[in-house]
């Protein structure tokens, strides 16, 4: 079935009326990630983090392993099908508090980049910025701790454990 397998981010910090928390929002997103074509390998637990950036509620976050032969342009639309369907709607501020935000952080065969022409956006994989974030490396390392990233070529464990305990500085 699948040929490609991706490692998906899952973010929440709003109720939703229907699935209620924000962990019952990854709940109902991982269900409707793992519908059709696609297919739901793996999911981390959920973790609670503190919100980066100026939204000021706590987020619930996790990641999943996304097994489906579509191309990251294709899998980027239906993140954003999925998005809208809880509700979020693109405006204002890029970081605003969200019902749900599903990111590709990483996919099996390397480095991606858009060619920025399509209407969702430009797509860059691996994530440019999670190798920051402690809310995508503590999950991701629960389930993918052998992913290598391939821009550094460093393991997700490896990513995390350079963030969590960073060395002394040499003097
Ligand atoms: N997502 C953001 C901005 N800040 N902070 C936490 N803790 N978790 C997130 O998922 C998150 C964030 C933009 O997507
Ligand atoms: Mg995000
Ligand atoms: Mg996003």
């Amino acid at each position: 079935m699948g040929k490609h397998r991706y490692l998906v981010a899952l973010g929440s910090n709003m109720r939703h009326p229907r699935h209620g928390s924000p962990r019952g929002v990854l709940a109902a997103a991982l269900k409707a990630l793992d519908h059709g074509k696609y297919e739901v390998l793996a999911a981390s637990p959920v973790i609670e983090s503190a919100p980066l950036g100026p939204s000021r509620r706590r987020y619930a976050n996790a990641v999943a392993i996304v097994r489906t032969r579509r191309e990251p342009g294709e899998v980027l639309r239906k993140l954003h099908r999925i998005e809208h369907k809880f509700g979020r709607r693109r405006r204002g501020s890029a970081w605003g508090a969200r019902v749900l935000d599903l990111d590709i952080v990483l996919w099996s065969k390397g480095a991606f980049h858009s060619d920025g022409s399509g209407d969702h956006g430009e797509l860059v994989i691996p994530h440019p910025a999670f190798r920051e974030r402690r809310f995508v490396l503590d999950p991701a390392a629960r389930i993918a701790a052998r992913w290598r990233d391939p821009l550094t070529n460093l393991t997700v464990g490896h990513l995390r454990a350079r963030l969590t305990k960073p060395r002394v500085a040499p003097r």
